[in-house]
């Protein structure tokens, strides 16, 4: 039996039997998961964690020492404001839904499953990492992270048990059964199976993938089915420390690679201990290239359906400025399409059909943002290296420039080419061992691994070297 007071939350739970009976079905089996596939270690120490217990300002982020196990995973909505209106697609000025109109049910439950499945996926990927965690501070963030996903895991299986009947219930139980990297019962999208071997992959895949969470979860909040809108407002409060922790970190990795190249006569980094800055390079190519494919394509009906009907709209849909046209029926995206060759043609493509390229647009000027201020660390350095996105057409396995090959400045190569440049564009092997034998633990509060600088301030106030995992 759970008690309601164990889950918090502000969707009556209580009071809702059916709900109540299906989450205590669930829960013992999500516990099951958790410590099958959740972190593998440090299940019984104490965590300096954010828990939400409301979602008031003043209560969702409450810090105090928890066991993971016992954190209490809440379902949250974020609160109305005042009658929604569709604002976006066919049926502009309607009222928004309470419940799911009968003919939408197969594509939200399908967005719902796509969003719900990747939440276990990422702490299934991340499970090995304390293991070699430069820092208690770093650690801790690990595990932030990892049960903020699980209770964005808990949000989806509330929409699902809550609006889908049998069908939410047995896609819930499914949520917890595929998993990661699996060769029968893989993830649903494509970087959740991808290996996260080091904490270099897992603060890209924090910057790069919890990015696309960001703009996802941005799309969903504009949605006509107020609780799907209301439950990822609230999770993209928790995105934020997501992307935090991936772009501080990468920010101390790449200003430590710049100070030991210094220490360096030759500049060699490696020599000093550090993160060479083209194999950082290289890594952000992977996890950028990878997260791009999350889009889906560039030129996608389904997009243009779910805006259609207004299940899923643009980034900040709302801002009339920035969208002065909330129908989208007229006007064009104008997209280079290689043809069988590969060689590129602009292709005017109607604008709902290119919403998942509009988003991913979005997507893309933010990362330019985090690259310049990854920069900016550099130039501290007075260090001339220089980080960059590569372009939207290099390595991709969804969409339209899937099936060929471009180089980082997006020029087209022959498989030929590709086959003898790759090494020069993702992580090798010995990239990928070379990276692996830095990693080792720290835990003594306040210390650091030599390959990464410490963090400006703490958690919460708290000092740097505070004891952030109690050992
Ligand atoms: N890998 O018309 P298409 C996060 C499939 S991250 C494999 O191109 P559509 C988080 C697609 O499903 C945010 N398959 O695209 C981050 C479809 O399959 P079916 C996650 C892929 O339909 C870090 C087919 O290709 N949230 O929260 O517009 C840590 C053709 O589809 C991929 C969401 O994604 C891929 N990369 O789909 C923790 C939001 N891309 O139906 C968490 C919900 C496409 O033909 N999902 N396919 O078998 C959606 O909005 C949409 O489903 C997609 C694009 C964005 C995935
Ligand atoms: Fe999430
Ligand atoms: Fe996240």
């Amino acid at each position: 039996m759970i008690s309601h007071e164990l889950i918090p939350n502000n969707v009556n739970l209580s009071r809702n039997r059916k709900l109540k009976k299906a989450l205590e079905a669930w829960h013992p089996k999500f516990m099951k998961w958790w410590n099958d596939k959740g972190p593998a270690y440090y299940q019984d120490k104490e965590i300096y964690l954010r828990t939400a217990v409301s979602v008031e300002p003043s209560g969702w982020a409450h810090f105090k020492y928890v066991k993971m196990p016992e954190y209490r995973w809440g379902i949250f909505l974020a609160p109305l404001e005042g009658e929604r209106t569709i604002h976006f697609g066919d049926r502009l000025g309607e009222k928004a839904w309470d419940f799911i109109p009968g003919e939408h049910r197969k594509d939200l439950r399908r967005l719902i499953v796509t969003q719900a499945d990747t939440e276990p996926a990422s702490v299934e990927q991340q499970r090995l990492l304390a293991a070699t965690a430069p820092s208690l501070y770093d650690m801790r963030n690990l595990f932030q992270v990892n049960v903020e996903e699980a209770r964005h895991l808990w949000a989806m299986v509330y929409l699902l048990q809550q609006f889908f009947g049998r069908d939410g219930r047995e896609e819930a139980e499914e949520l917890l059964y595929r998993c990661a990297g699996s060769q029968d019962s893989p993830r649903i999208l494509s970087t959740f199976n991808e290996p996260i071997e080091t904490w270099l992959d897992f603060f890209c895949f924090a910057t790069f993938t919890d990015r696309d969470g960001k703009y996802q979860l941005g799309a969903l909040a504009e949605s006509a089915f107020n609780p799907l809108s209301q439950s990822t407002r609230f999770m993209l409060t928790e995105e934020a420390h997501h992307l935090f922790v991936g772009e501080t970190s990468i920010a101390r990795v790449v200003r430590r690679s710049a100070q030991l190249a210094k220490e360096d006569p030759e500049e060699d980094i490696k020599r000093q201990g550090g993160i060479p800055l083209e194999i950082i390079q290289k890594y952000i190519n992977f996890w950028y290239s990878s997260s791009l494919d999350l889009f889906g394509s560039e030129n996608s009906s389904n997009a243009a359906n779910f805006f259609a009907s207004g299940l899923k709209g643009r980034f900040n849909e709302g801002n009339r400025k920035l969208y002065p046209d909330p129908k989208c029926l007229e006007g064009t995206y104008v997209l280079e399409v290689p043809d069988k060759e590969g060689n590129l043609r602009e292709e005017h493509i109607p604008l709902r059909k290119a919403m998942n390229a509009i988003l991913r647009d979005s997507y893309i000027q933010d990362c330019e943002r985090v690259m310049k201020r990854w920069n900016r660390q550099l130039e501290k350095e007075d260090y001339p290296f220089r980080l960059r996105l590569p372009s939207v057409r290099f390595n991709r396995k969804i969409g339209v420039y899937a099936g060929h090959h471009f180089d980082p400045e997006g020029n087209l190569l022959t498989a030929e080419q590709w086959e003898r440049r790759e090494e020069e564009f993702l992580p090798t092997q010995e990239d990928r061992d070379y990276v692996q034998s830095l990693m080792y633990q720290v835990i003594e509060p306040g210390k650091f691994a030599h390959w990464i600088l410490a963090p400006k301030k703490g958690i919460n106030g708290k000092p740097i070297d505070f004891e952030y995992v109690r050992m």
